[in-house]
């Protein structure tokens, strides 16, 4: 059977979940139609989903429309949960991206779009809520071409939009202006049609144009827009036909060997994990071992294919299909589940944390518990790093925000039963070299005198290899680039195969030797080059070159310096303009910068840039300052180095700086 594994994505609120259990109703999965709100969708299965009304974890359900099976899998779209959505789609055929009728693009929609397009993942566009007051859709549809893309082609019409009577009806084959619209976005990548339509626009076949929609939505080239009601199930049928008609069902092959990807882990009550992942390629059976993360065998013990209402249960995956999968012991959310898909490993590339807080056990015996814990919810989630420092021994985790740490805390609370507090959240800096700096060290010799002129402290290199280091300053947001430049010959082959093994393993030591700079935080933007290598076979080891690459790093970074930034929001306020001046002038008291203001209507909207440990401060005085009306959207917004005063993070684990503890704590790690 044909698959298409479906992701729905928008701004939270937008009314995924709603259209999910829509969706499911129509396509007869399920036979009554639950509600977020009273807590009885089918994909807000979890307690505190459905307590709080709100979407936490993605969730897969199948249904079958015509000869399709459908996987869709519902996401959660306030911010705070970014990284559940990241996963997901590295692992679609095809999205529904839902954009609210009423309060149309807001700050996570072009962030999603932009994702989706990075990663050719063909997509529908959904105006959902043309029931509620304010609903306006053709103010969404040009704030959608603006903000999104002008290739956007809305596919049918809303009639009484705002009341409890709005409908939709789809443009008829023969509407002019929709064939009009139509042929005018195809014919941007279509040159035959540009042809046609410059000649006569009334000679294109309707037929001819019905194709090329749907191969240019499938080629991720062109968005079709539906509308309509989640709630009250308005214009779900045609969403339903075009999810048929216009987007591209996964292919592969299930005779090739097995490869997958994990986009989700979830604990048994008894502790097992079970694997979400989707099969590119090749068929995986029970029982059959295969390979997890690109590391050891592990034999899958029981398989679940998701598949809709009413097909035999299965226990062999292929190609195409989505499964629940139990016994591939150390999975972690990302891994490759036997050869890993082809291309690189898919990121959506969303801005990492800015937060973190120090987490603290209720009762002081249960601290041990409490790391245990949270190290399993790190699992689930790749991007809450859960840190212990060295000196305080205290545990702190990387945040999104407030939301996503109140339900850490009822996690920790419900499924572990351990009571524990946050202390306050602080924000997590970046540091970035100041200068260039080098060092080296050289295979049992003194070291060498660096590139400044001082001399480096006459201790012996305590490795077996040589090697020489340079890191140098590289634009914001450029993260970490790395390259050697040393001759084939100071390689040892014997040890790493090749030159570009060489090359992939150094990358892993370097990136790990950045992870604590000088004042504790992550290293980034800057470029890192081997310029010495050497080695003496066969007494050399990996472990030689893990080490040095520590020392020498931050030996190179210490000449080099850094600076700390900290993280800034860009953002967007709405407030009565009588309000703005105070408004304004607070931003300039808490350091933020304001980039645009305008007005309409007696409502002022301001652009600013602001430091992310601000924004707190003015989110709690934003009422007060405009008459309760004020709102305040925030984005990430890069980073900024910190003039006066900089905070140092303590280290998880000794500094090579430090030499004498740092060696010592190897002997004690081994
Ligand atoms: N009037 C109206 N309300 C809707 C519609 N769709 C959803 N809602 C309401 O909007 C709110 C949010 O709906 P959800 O389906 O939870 O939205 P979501 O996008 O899944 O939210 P998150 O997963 O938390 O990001 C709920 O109160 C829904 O009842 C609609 O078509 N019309
Ligand atoms: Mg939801």
């Amino acid at each position: 059977m044909r698959t298409l594994n479906l992701g729905i994505l928008a701004h939270v609120d937008a009314g995924k979940t709603t259209l999910s259990e829509r969706l499911l109703y129509t396509a007869g999965a399920i036979d009554h139609v639950g509600s977020v709100d009273a807590g009885t969708t089918q994909t807000d299965s979890l307690e505190l989903e459905r307590e709080r009304g709100i979407t936490i974890r993605s969730a897969v359900a199948s249904f079958l429309v015509g000869d399709l099976a459908v996987n869709l899998v519902d996401t959660p779209g306030h911010p705070d949960f970014i990284a559940e959505v990241e996963r997901v789609l590295a692992v679609l055929d095809g999205a529904v991206l839902v954009v609210s009728a009423v309060e149309g693009v807001q700050p996570q929609t072009p962030l999603l779009f932009r994702a989706l397009r990075r990663l050719g993942v063909p997509t529908l566009i959904f105006v959902n809520k043309i029931d509620r007051a304010g609903a306006d859709d053709r103010r969404v549809v040009e704030a959608m071409r603006r903000r999104l893309s002008p290739a956007i082609v809305p596919m049918g019409a809303v009639h009484e939009a705002g009341g409890r009577s709005a409908t939709v009806l789809p443009f008829p084959a023969d509407d002019d202006f929709h064939r009009t619209t139509l042929a005018e976005v195809l014919a941007e990548n279509d040159d035959a049609i540009m042809r046609a339509y410059l000649g006569d626009a009334a000679a294109l076949p309707e037929s001819g144009l019905r194709a090329e929609l749907a191969s240019q939505t499938r080629r991720g080239l062109l968005h079709p827009v539906f509308y309509g009601s989640a709630a009250l199930g308005v214009g779900v049928d045609e969403l339903l036909a075009g999810v048929h008609e216009l987007l591209g069902e996964a292919n592969g092959d299930p005779d090739a060997p097995v490869s997958g990807r994990v986009f989700k882990i979830e604990r048994t009550a008894s502790g097992e994990r079970v694997a979400y992942a989707r099969l590119f390629a090749g068929t995986l059976r029970a029982r059959q071992r295969v390979r997890v993360g690109g590391g050891e065998e592990a034999k899958a013990t029981s398989i679940r294919v998701f598949a809709p209402v009413g097909a035999p249960r299965r226990d062999i995956v292929a190609a195409g299909e989505m499964a629940t999968i139990r016994g591939l012991g150390a999975v972690r959310v990302g891994d490759a589940i036997g050869e890993p898909p082809a291309g690189d490993e898919p990121t959506a590339r969303f801005p990492r944390p800015t937060l973190e807080a120090a987490v603290v056990a209720r009762k002081p015996e249960e601290s041990g518990s409490l790391r245990a814990a949270l190290s399993q919810l790190a699992e689930q989630d790749p991007l809450i790093d859960v840190r212990q420092d060295d000196t305080r021994h205290e545990i702190s985790v990387s945040l999104y925000g407030e939301v996503q740490k109140e339900v850490i805390q009822a996690t920790l609370e419900r499924d572990y039963g351990i009571g524990a507090d946050f202390r306050e959240t602080t924000v997590v800096c970046i540091e970035r070299p100041a200068r260039i700096g080098e060092a080296d060290e050289i295979i049992r010799a003194k070291t060498k005198t660096n590139i400044t002129g001082r001399s480096s402290p006459l201790s012996e290199n305590p490795f077996m290899a040589t090697l020489g280091l340079r890191i140098e300053p590289a634009s914001p947001g450029s993260g970490i680039a790395y390259r050697h430049d040393v001759e084939p010959r100071l390689i040892p082959l014997y040890l790493f195969k090749t030159p570009d093994m060489f090359a992939s393993q150094m990358e892993v030591y370097v990136r790990e030797a950045l992870a604590e700079g000088l004042a504790g935080w992550q290293v980034t933007d800057c470029r890192v080059t081997i310029t010495d290598c050497g080695y003496a076979s066969p007494v050399t080891s990996a472990a030689d070159y893990r080490r040095l690459t520590q020392l020498v790093l931050m030996t190179a970074l210490e000449r080099a310096g850094t600076w700390i930034c900290e993280p800034l929001s860009d953002l967007t306020l709405e407030v009565p303009s009588s309000t703005a001046p105070g408004v304004v002038a607070v931003l300039g008291q808490l350091g933020g910068r304001v980039r645009g203001q305008f007005s309409a209507n007696r409502m002022s909207t301001v652009d600013a840039v602001l430091p992310v440990a601000r924004v707190r401060q003015l989110q709690n005085r934003l009422p007060g300052l405009s008459m309760g009306e004020g709102i305040l959207e925030t984005r990430f917004g890069g980073y900024q180095p910190i003039s006066s005063d900089p905070p140092r993070r303590p280290r998880t684990t000794p500094s090579p700086l430090d030499r004498d503890a740092w060696l010592a704590s190897l002997t004690k790690r081994g």
